[in-house]
């Protein structure tokens, strides 16, 4: 019994040193991709799921605390998030620090305790531009702003792409987008080795995308198949890596029959705007998958099931 209870102290103690990984990320994508609900969702992290890997999001600055403010007084009272301004220089956009403890996991093996993943915490620290900055790539060039923004884009190890899952008629205008980011990328040697780009499609708690939620690259490569191919020659040519992934800030409601949690405000070539349908049964999935490989490089299995 001793020796059993010296076992479990020993990895209680072994967990108490969490492994910690840091990560400076940017937030790019077309305007009202969702890129603010994103990050407001995941500093808020309503009714999280008891069963969850992601134990705690906290945030760690003023601009964190802040985001969560507006969680709480415009999307939990059904109300839209205003869209970001672009007025501020690229060194005064918003910079949110973000704490996320992710659980360990204990297994029995031959009555021995092991910790088959020790307790993580990421803390991130990003940046969400104005959609603006990334549609004026596309008709602008020289423009000293932009290349404040593409300069301070260039400071992160990950880059998180989100595109609004039902904007798929403008595949070829983010692929063009696409190519000029990925262009100015390229230029810079900086921490080249280690950059990754996810590409997140947002608003999967819609039908259409829900139904593939689960196999992420197939769906960016069916309904995006000019930013998948392009996403790939980037990483075929071994300037950085990338990889894909599904989520709805929103999520979805009810457990058998399971119905999106959003309000249609509208819906057009630009994409979907909504509210939430439930804000007290709100519960977003796939927040924390894109940041966990941002991260560590590697793809999270219980993460990637939310
Ligand atoms: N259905 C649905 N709508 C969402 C989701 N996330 C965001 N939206 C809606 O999409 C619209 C744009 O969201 P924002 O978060 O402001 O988008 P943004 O990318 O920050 O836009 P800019 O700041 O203008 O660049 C709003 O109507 C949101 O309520 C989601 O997961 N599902
Ligand atoms: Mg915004």
């Amino acid at each position: 019994m001793r020796d059993w209870l010296t076992k479990i102290q020993t990895k209680a103690k072994d967990l108490s040193e969490a492994v910690q990984s840091n990560a400076v990320l940017r937030v790019i994508g077309d305007r009202a991709a969702g890129k603010t609900t994103y990050m407001a969702s995941l500093a808020r992290w309503p009714n999280a799921d008891p069963s969850s890997p992601v134990q705690t999001v906290t945030s760690i600055n003023e601009e964190g605390s802040e985001l969560v403010t507006k969680a709480q007084n415009i999307l939990e009272q059904g109300l839209e998030l205003e869209p970001t301004r672009l007025d501020a220089s690229a060194l005064d956009v918003k910079d949110y620090t973000l704490s996320i403890a992710l659980k360990g996991q204990f297994s029995w093996k031959n009555s021995q305790v092991s910790l088959s993943s020790q307790l993580l915490t990421l803390n991130i620290s990003c940046k969400d531009y104005a959609g603006e900055f990334f549609t004026d790539l596309l008709h602008q060039a020289g423009n000293s702003q932009l290349e404040d923004y593409l300069e301070d884009c260039l400071q992160a190890t990950g880059i998180m792409f989100l595109i609004d899952g039902t904007t798929y008629r403008k595949d070829s205008e983010y692929a063009n987008g696409l190519d000029k980011f990925l262009m100015a990328v390229d230029r810079t040697e900086m921490i080249a080795a280690k950059r990754r780009i996810a590409l997140v499609l947002t608003k999967c708690e819609q039908t259409d995308l829900w139904v593939n939620r689960h196999q992420p690259a197939y769906l960016a490569s069916a309904r995006f198949p000019q930013v998948h191919r392009k996403l790939q020659s980037w990483q075929q040519l071994g300037a950085g890596n990338v990889d894909y992934f599904t989520t709805s800030a929103f999520g979805m409601l009810g457990t058998r029959f399971q119905e999106p949690n959003s309000k249609q405000l509208s819906r057009s070539r630009d994409g979907t705007t909504s509210v939430l349908k439930d804000p007290k049964r709100w519960r977003p999935f796939g927040l924390v998958a894109p940041i966990y490989w941002l991260c560590t490089g590697d793809r999270h299995k219980e993460l990637d099931k939310d």
